[in-house]
């Protein structure tokens, strides 16, 4: 299992609200290699696909919803211990906790709305990139 690589997603909110450069200078800035991008779109099966460890949750339908409302973009980030540093770098899920300075600090709006995913473990990581990115899709 590797633990140098995490995997992101700029959410609809962020992409619509025009924070895609300044998210993705964020991540550069702080030492992220980017090794595989795109700009894409989750139909509501796919989200419900990715968030289904959520299923259950009361916030499963709006998170499904939300999160196939517009296009979003996504990334495989490495650098060593990327998952603890990119949590660290996003803040917390409710942005109004997120230390100053973080990226849902700085461009999320509210606990659904939070700018941006990132991976939980490195076990998730692989299952997320891989949702996302075929091995030709990665630099
Ligand atoms: P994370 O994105 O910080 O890892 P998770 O607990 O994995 O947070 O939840 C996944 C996503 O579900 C969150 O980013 C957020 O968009 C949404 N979410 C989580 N908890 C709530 C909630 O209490 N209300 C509304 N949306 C939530
Ligand atoms: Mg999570």
């Amino acid at each position: 299992m590797e633990s140098n690589k995490t995997f992101t997603m700029i959410k609809p909110d962020a992409v619509a609200n025009g924070h895609i450069g300044a998210i993705l200078d964020k991540i550069i800035d702080n030492g992220f290699k980017i090794i595989a991008l795109k700009y894409t779109a989750l139909s509501a099966e796919k989200a419900g696909e990715f968030y289904s460890v959520h299923k259950g949750r009361p916030f499963y339908n709006a998170l499904v919803s939300f999160m196939s409302s517009g296009p979003i973009i996504a990334a495989i980030l490495e650098k060593e211990n990327a998952i603890e540093d990119y949590r660290k770098l996003i803040g917390a899920t409710d942005p109004t906790k997120a230390e100053p300075g973080t990226i849902r600090n700085l461009f999320a709006k509210s606990i659904d709305a939070n700018a941006v995913h990132g991976s939980d473990s490195d076990e998730n990581a692989a299952i997320e990139g891989n949702f996302f990115f075929s091995a030709f899709e990665r630099f």
